[in-house]
């Protein structure tokens, strides 16, 4: 990338950039730059080969570099620019690791009048409590984030190199404006620390009379862990953030005080509240982390293998979250078996959380939900963050439209690029107010319209579940009848639940009917087994001679088993054993055998029955002899990934012949290969790819399958005990 990089300040972030850069050949010179008083430490760093060289005079540091970072601490930014002004080059980039960024573009300003418009202020949330180029390593910036925060002229083409830069270092950049990194860094850092060195400051001074620390434990260790860090650095980062820091204080003594009385008056029901909020908020970022910086996974699959045995799937992924919705907003004590723990229908338990709903559990598919009435959802303290889950922000978007308060829907990358127009449009008709960003995706903000959502009669251009179950979730609060009419039977989860919650829906063939004239009453739900999971399974079966495999307690709601009906059509051997209702849901036992399949083309009718298991069906479709064509199933294309065309890629790629077409796919089927293919991380196509290597003929590779938790986290265990044989690899 650079011919030569100059690092000013080789301490533990500037050696560990140096080190990184090397090691990924960023820059073909790396030299670094110092005081008088350093020189020793730059002797190290040459000695130990994280420097080419090292310079005391900054003209000669800076001579030729095309990358020069400023790794000092945030305290001396301004002489440090001062002294690369009469050296600025317009042929090189620039940019800083401070913790705090206002005060390094008040510097700049300072010291050039203007923010240079190739200095590209950084912030790497990386660190160690020790300090000095020996304490530097190679991976010290490798999924974590950094944040850039580029000022109004910045320039882009700088701004996009520093960005690779950092990236190839190994971080996950994200970008925005000074003043809100200074804000956010003070809560959720600076804030922290302080409080680390003021508790052992505090116990420090007792210990010194009553030996206390000699009885600390684990709890303290972790605790104030970071009162290990240099005290010079943090009194400049303090110093430099006061303003937002100070508030912060404040809110945090007004907290303390808060619990303070609440021991003074032995509420404990109040303190246990407060407690238990921060156990859940901290679950919540814990679970955050681990998806935004998850390490991505890879499913390396031995081809052939045959699946026989027997086995019961997790619970139904729809059924599961609205179990949460619906028993949030019951009177009385909901409980819940097969719940589904998995990311997507946990993302919608935390939002109930975080609208005021106490819920025990998920243990072994147990939860128990302390309903609050239709009316006892209270205003969430954050956005609701819903990870991948459609479901999750469609169905919440109509139930938080007629609120007594605002909220603001989030979710990753992926569910952000998706539609969510399908769902605030009619909404606005019914008078609901929210926001999306100008393509019509999230984040959605919400203004909460109690008592002012009047019903409509609505027909769904698109055959959508999500849409019927939002509007009528919007219903609920709505004055007069609202009418949802679908154009082909989608699934009927909602309306099947909240009749078991008593709530009354009626049905007039297509239409679906709500009021808001109900309550509903808390019940006992058994979830059984998600038929979307057990598609894997069917099909893995049907295409691999020799296998015989029994799934049981699958849900076999009619608007869900289209792909029994598409894999009977193509010739698969399935039976449906020992059929039961139970909590309103048909169940059945479903045995499956092998048995050669043909090419068919798969009824459009079909398509709003099956739609989320067409990526395994492609991969059935590839097994079998002659040609299979889906059609009108438009809809695959704004899922979690496009799925047609990267289920076409992916098969084109294993040599199938596999030619996608705007509504769906021609597929002339036979014979699969070997190769690497990617999911684009969506479950459903890392899953269909890893049942396809039970018929290709060489090794098969999925990429970025990490978001196979978003449905089914126990796949990987349970395809391996039932005879697939596949590796899952973390990096
Ligand atoms: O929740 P999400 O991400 O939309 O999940 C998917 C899936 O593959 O798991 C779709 F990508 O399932 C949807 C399904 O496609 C779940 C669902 C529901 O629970 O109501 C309905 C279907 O979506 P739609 O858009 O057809 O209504």
């Amino acid at each position: 990338m650079f011919k030569k990089l100059c690092i000013i300040g080789v301490g533990l972030i500037g050696g560990s950039i140096a080190r990184a850069a090397r090691l990924q050949k960023l820059a073909e010179i790396i030299v670094g730059f110092g005081r008088e008083q350093d020189v020793q430490n730059l002797q190290t760093a040459r000695q130990i080969g994280v420097i080419d060289d090292f310079y005391l005079d900054i003209a000669l540091a800076v001579q030729d570099a095309d990358c020069i970072v400023i790794a000092t601490p945030v305290a001396s930014i301004e002489i440090i620019l001062t002294l690369l002004k009469p050296f600025w080059s317009a042929n090189a980039v620039y940019t800083d690791v401070g913790s705090t960024k206002g005060n390094v573009l008040v510097a700049a300003h300072a010291v050039f009048g203007k923010i240079p418009a190739n200095f590209i202020p950084a912030h790497p949330i990386a660190g160690a409590e020790q300090s000095g180029v020996l304490a530097a390593i190679d991976d010290l910036f490798v999924k974590k984030r950094l944040i850039i925060t580029p000022a109004e002229n910045t320039d882009t083409h700088a701004l996009r190199k520093v960005q690779q830069f950092w990236q190839q270092l190994g971080s996950s950049v994200s970008v925005m404006d000074a003043q809100h990194h200074d804000q956010v860094l003070a809560a959720t850092s600076h804030l922290p620390h302080i409080l680390a060195f003021a508790l052992v400051d505090m116990l420090g001074h007792k210990d010194e009379q009553s030996d206390i620390f000699k009885y600390a434990a684990g709890g303290f260790k972790d605790f104030t862990r970071i009162a290990s860090s240099d005290p010079a650095m943090w009194q400049a980062i303090c110093a430099a953030n006061k303003n937002e820091i100070i508030p912060l204080i404040k809110q945090l003594m007004g907290e303390l005080d808060k619990i303070q009385q609440m021991l003074e008056n032995d509420d404990s029901q109040q303190l246990f509240a407060t407690l238990t909020y921060a156990n859940h908020a901290r679950q919540r970022f814990l679970n955050q982390i681990e998806t935004t910086m998850s390490k991505s996974q890879t499913f390396q699959i031995q081809p052939g293998g045959k699946l026989y045995g027997e086995t019961r799937v997790p619970g139904d992924k729809s059924m599961s979250h609205r179990s949460i919705m619906l028993g949030s907003l019951a009177e009385g004590v909901t409980h819940v078996t097969g719940f589904l723990e998995a990311e997507d229908a946990l993302a919608t338990l935390q939002a109930f959380r975080d609208m005021g709903v106490e819920i025990e559990g998920p243990v072994d598919g147990c939860v128990t939900i302390h309903g609050v009435g239709k009316h006892g959802l209270k205003a969430p303290k954050n956005e609701l963050y819903l990870g991948n889950s459609g479901t999750s922000m469609r169905l919440l978007s109509g139930l938080l439209a007629g609120q007594s308060f605002n909220t603001v829907l989030t979710g990753d990358k992926s569910l952000s690029a998706r539609p969510m127009k399908r769902v605030t449009d009619p909404l606005s008709e019914m008078g609901a107010e929210i926001k999306t960003t100008e393509q019509g995706t999230a984040p959605l903000h919400i203004t909460g319209k109690s008592g002012q959502l009047t019903a409509i009669d609505y027909t769904m251009p698109i055959a959508s579940a999500q849409v019927k179950s939002c509007l009528l979730l919007a219903g609920m609060y709505a004055q007069g009848e609202t009418r949802v009419t679908e154009p082909a039977p989608t699934r009927d989860h909602t309306e099947r639940m909240l009749a078991g919650f008593s709530y009354p829906v009626k049905r007039e063939g297509s239409i679906a009917i709500i009021s808001a004239d109900g309550s509903l009453t808390a019940m006992d739900i058994d979830v059984p087994s998600d038929i979307s999971s057990a598609a894997f399974f069917l099909v893995g079966a049907s295409i691999a001679p020799g296998s015989d495999l029994l799934l049981k307690h699958v849900g076999i709601n009619p608007t869900r088993t289209g792909v029994i009906d598409i894999l009977r059509l193509m010739g698969a051997n399935i039976e449906v054993l020992n059929e039961r209702e139970v909590g309103g849901e048909p169940v059945a036992d479903l045995h499956v055998v092998y048995s050669p399949l043909k090419g068919v083309d798969i009824p459009e009718a079909l398509v709003p029955l099956a739609i989320d298991e067409f990526p395994v069906l492609f991969v059935a479709a590839a097994c079998a002899q002659g040609r299979t064509r889906l059609s009108g199933a438009e809809e695959l294309r704004v899922k979690e990934s496009d799925r047609i065309q990267v289920m076409a890629d992916g098969l084109q790629i294993l040599g199938v012949d596999a030619q996608p077409t705007p509504d769906g796919m021609i597929i002339n089927g036979g014979k699969i290969g070997g190769g690497v293919v990617t999911s684009h991380g969506d479950h459903r196509i890392a899953m269909s790819f890893s049942m396809a290597g039970l018929r290709a003929d060489a090794p098969i590779t999925v990429l970025d399958c990490a978001n196979v938790n978003t449905s089914f986290p126990e796949f990987k265990d349970l395809v391996k005990s039932l005879g697939l044989a596949l590796v899952c690899t973390e990096e």
